[in-house]
């Protein structure tokens, strides 16, 4: 060996030392914002849950040249690429263990702001039932709008990456609005002021609030669990392991309220199973078919725990995570994203009544409803399949499919406007917009607002008179349209606006919102 490939196999060891240690690279570079446990801190958490579904530029990159909008630096200059990589590598790596996340530590990231206090009467003059809340993505903040003037009421910081619907209070006076790190965080509409947050899970996919407004619900991936919080005092009630009948443990896909049944449906993502949680231990009449169906011995039914949080089980023949519910709530049309396959759950007998031809990957939580020549018809985006599916909800057949310009996300309407709203979220034309009509289903104009960039999302005013659209851009906006003549009234500027919700239509159940 000569001397210098000796230097040479001496300066490849020492290069691969530095390669082979990215923990001691994120000890010292990351853990500060991130945690030392990749959990989180004044950053989100580095696990692969969370970055998988990073949007945008790759996870190295980000590490290299920092994120726009957010307190993330670039660290090109101070770590070396290949150690860049092999961090990002480590942080797609799962954790070794997945932490306790029960009731006391939940209960220790509670944190009140010290700086609210609770009001007699809204601090402002606007309708407090007409305001709109827009989830801007862009710097992870939320604008509350009048509803009637659109003028910015206040903004305010959310946790890292909102993700879902916020959740009212039914008087429509308290909003929660959770991350995709299980950060819940409770705003006071009246006061114009943020109340506390509390860390409900690791790594969570979306909330519901009880009929009588007093719990809610975090749906959480990681753990595996349902965390029940008062939504008086963002206080644990109850953390719920999701463990299905065959004992394996599930992530829960998505959890909603079920108002006439004064319950909690929650979409199990791996194990064959829809669970029920009774929110109102009273709850007699609406469990009926369900005592029918125990008696079938279909079902395994509240009587082992009557009362709050009673469980019970509706057992699938495979598992559903994407629901849309009938306006009865007796029904639910379920799919799994890639089988192709859905179907028709009756909530009373706890069982699958029908099948649905739904390939594409139908989106049947953005689904809406309407009247149709007398009959209650809905109508569903898919993912992967430039359409959208309009099916009769008594024979659950596909009475027609609408060709569209692209796979859309979302669908919008409102009970006082004769068209139905639809983005087109994937591929070339993602800056269309759909309108269509509910009886003809003919698309009646294709807006193009911001040619190139992403439009979706909409949402109306309380009366339906003016639908609000995103430009899903970083430097976007909230465009006002007049939903009758489709004319454009004002734009909004806006950081990355996605999701927007008027405190009226969300808490009446609006029948052309998602729920
Ligand atoms: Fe969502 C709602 C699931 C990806 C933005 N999304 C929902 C809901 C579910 C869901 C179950 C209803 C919950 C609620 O409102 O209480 N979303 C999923 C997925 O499974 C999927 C496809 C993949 C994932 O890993 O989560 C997914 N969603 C996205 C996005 O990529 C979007 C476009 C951007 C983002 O912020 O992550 C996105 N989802 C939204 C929004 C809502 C939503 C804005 C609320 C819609 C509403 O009008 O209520």
């Amino acid at each position: 060996m000569t001397r210098f490939t000796v230097i040479a196999s001496a300066l490849a060891l020492i290069a691969g030392a530095a390669q082979a240690d990215p923990v001691a690279i994120y000890r010292d570079n990351c853990a500060t914002c991130h945690g030392e446990d990749r959990l989180g801190g004044t950053g989100p958490a580095l696990i692969p849950q969370t970055l998988g579904r990073m949007r945008g530029p790759d996870v190295a990159e980000v590490i290299a040249k920092g994120r726009a909008a957010t307190q993330m630096p670039g660290f090109a200059e101070t770590i070396g690429a290949e150690e860049i990589t092999a961090l990002a590598d480590y942080l797609k790596t799962p954790l070794a263990a997945v932490p306790d996340w029960g009731a006391e530590k939940i209960a220790g990231t509670l944190w009140r702001d010290p700086d609210y206090a609770p009001v007699k009467a809204p601090v402002f003059d606007a309708d407090p039932l007409n305001i709109t809340l827009v989830v801007e993505t862009g710097d992870h903040h939320v604008s509350v709008l009048d509803g009637d003037t659109f003028a910015v009421l206040d903004r305010f910081e959310t946790p890292f990456a909102v993700h879902g619907g916020p959740k009212f209070s039914p008087d429509g006076r308290f909003v929660f609005i959770m991350s995709r790190d299980g950060w819940v965080q409770k705003y006071d509409i009246w006061a114009l002021h943020q109340v506390g947050r509390v860390r409900a899970g690791l790594n969570s996919r979306n909330i519901a609030i009880s009929a009588d407004g007093k719990w809610l619900a975090v749906a959480n991936y990681l753990p595996m669990t349902l965390t029940l919080l008062s939504t008086d005092d963002l206080g644990v009630e109850k953390v719920m392991p999701v463990i299905g009948k065959d004992g394996k443990k599930s992530r829960v896909s998505a959890v909603y309220q079920a108002p006439q049944r004064d319950s909690f449906i929650l979409a199990l993502k791996d194990t064959p199973e829809i669970w029920e949680v009774a929110t109102d231990p009273d709850a007699d009449p609406v469990y009926e078919g369900f005592v029918h169906s125990r008696e079938k011995g279909m079902v395994e039914g509240l009587a082992s725990s009557e009362g709050l949080f009673a469980r019970r089980r509706i057992m699938l023949s495979e598992p559903l995570d994407d629901f849309f519910f009938t306006d009865d709530y007796r029904n639910l049309m379920g799919a799994a994203r890639n089988s192709g396959r859905g179907v028709v759950v009756n909530l009373n007998v706890g069982r699958e009544i029908a099948e649905l031809p739904l390939p594409g990957m139908p989106h049947l939580g953005s689904g809406i409803s309407w009247e149709r020549d007398g009959r209650r018809v809905m109508a569903t985006p898919h993912l992967k399949e430039a359409k959208l599916s309009v099916i009769d909800t008594e024979t659950w057949q596909v009475i027609q499919s609408i060709d569209t310009e692209g796979p859309g996300f979302f669908l919008r309407s409102h009970e006082n406007s004769p068209y139905f709203w639809a983005d087109v979220f994937f591929g070339p034309n993602r800056d269309a917009m759909h309108v269509i009509d509910k009886q003809s289903l003919e698309i009646v104009r294709t807006l193009r607002p911001v040619p190139g960039a992403t439009v979706a999302h909409v949402e109306f005013t309380r009366d339906g008179k003016f639908a609000l659209v995103s430009v899903w851009e970083e430097d976007g906006a909230v465009i006002v349209y007049d939903a009758e003549t489709l004319e454009e009234v004002t734009r909004l500027p806006m950081r990355k606006p996605s999701g927007k919700y008027n405190v009226f239509n969300k808490i009446t159940f609006s029948e052309g919102t998602s729920h």
